[in-house]
């Protein structure tokens, strides 16, 4: 009865279309079907991810890494313009008129990206996490949402994330195919887990791979501002500039608990373990290595 509730309220609150649910009344076909004919430059750098993998974490990185105004605090600019959404644009932001280097995000699925970059012009930036911690990120995100008018309980909404129903469609199909797809891109893959455990490492790499040399104290200011007591304190990064119309921020905060394992304290054993056989089946041939408990190495 709880599951048929939310799936209703579901449809009301998200669209689908090329086999992907979006946000209603934020986005539209119209848009999403632009994106493909966007025109590429080679310095622009694309972050994507499936939703609650790190997103408005690595939008931080990246512009502290791009602005020294942003490092040393004389810009007053917040992530969401520095690193706008492609596919959720609610500022109405020009993209072309931007001046390079562009930084953008992105929900969107290999398929549904701009074409020029299977052209390996520009640069991806793909960051994904382990689909336990994203789907309880995500049962706590969707209550945030004002027009998701109904009770969501766990169970169902675990039930909805496993068949993929949910905004960026299914966790596996999204990984998997922007992984078995990144020789056509320009694409640097990342975990959030290895950003949580290294984050300095993670840092240089993006530096490395954006072509961009920073030293050790601008490294240092990247690390300071990009931890999550600073960011969740910052108003400029922790989202709660997204209008209330949209998000109800007395209901929680964007920045929730920023750790990994956090699974395990709602997550039944039999939950667990219908998760681990899809991943089996649908990633158990990739290389790929999740870490899901913050004491552990990383594993598949
Ligand atoms: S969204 O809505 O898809 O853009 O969400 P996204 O930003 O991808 O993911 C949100 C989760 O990322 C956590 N987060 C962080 N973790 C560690 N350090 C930092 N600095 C940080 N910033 C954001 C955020 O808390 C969400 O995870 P949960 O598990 O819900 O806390």
């Amino acid at each position: 009865m709880a599951q048929q509730a939310l799936e209703k309220a579901l449809n009301v609150f998200q669209f689908k279309h090329k086999g992907i649910y979006f946000i209603s009344n934020v986005t539209s076909p119209e848009v999403i079907d632009a994106v493909e004919y966007m025109e590429i430059r080679d310095s622009d750098v694309f972050l994507v991810t499936y939703p609650k993998s790190g997103t408005v974490w690595t939008q931080q990185i990246l512009s502290l890494i791009f602005n020294e105004g942003h490092r040393n605090g004389t810009e007053n600019i917040d992530n969401m313009t520095r690193v706008p959404w492609i596919d959720y644009n609610i500022r109405n932001i020009d993209m072309d008129s931007r001046p390079s280097p562009r930084l953008f995000s992105s929900h969107l699925p290999y398929y549904l990206m701009p074409r020029d970059l299977k052209f390996k012009k520009g640069k991806i930036i793909y960051v994904c996490r382990n689909p336990k911690d994203v789907s309880v990120s995500f049962y706590h995100f969707i209550k945030l949402f004002c027009k998701l008018d109904c009770m969501i309980d766990w169970e169902s909404f675990f039930n909805i994330y496993m068949e993929g129903r949910v905004i960026g469609g299914s966790w596996f199909d999204h990984v998997r195919g922007w992984y078995t797809h990144k020789e056509d891109f320009n694409i640097l893959f990342l975990t959030y887990e290895e950003m949580k455990k290294d984050l300095r490492s993670a840092v240089l790499k993006i530096c490395k791979f954006v072509d961009i040399k920073l030293d050790e104290k601008a490294i240092d200011i990247v690390l300071e501002k990009a931890s999550f007591k600073n960011m969740k304190e910052d108003p400029l990064a922790n989202y709660s500039f997204i209008p209330e119309d949209i998000i109800d921020h007395s209901r929680g905060s964007y920045l929730r608990k920023g750790t990994i394992g956090d699974w395990k304290n709602i997550m039944t054993v039999a939950q667990s373990e219908k998760l681990d056989q899809m991943y089996k089946e649908k990633m158990g041939d990739l290389p790929i290595k999740f870490c899901w408990n913050i004491k552990e190495e990383a594993e598949s």
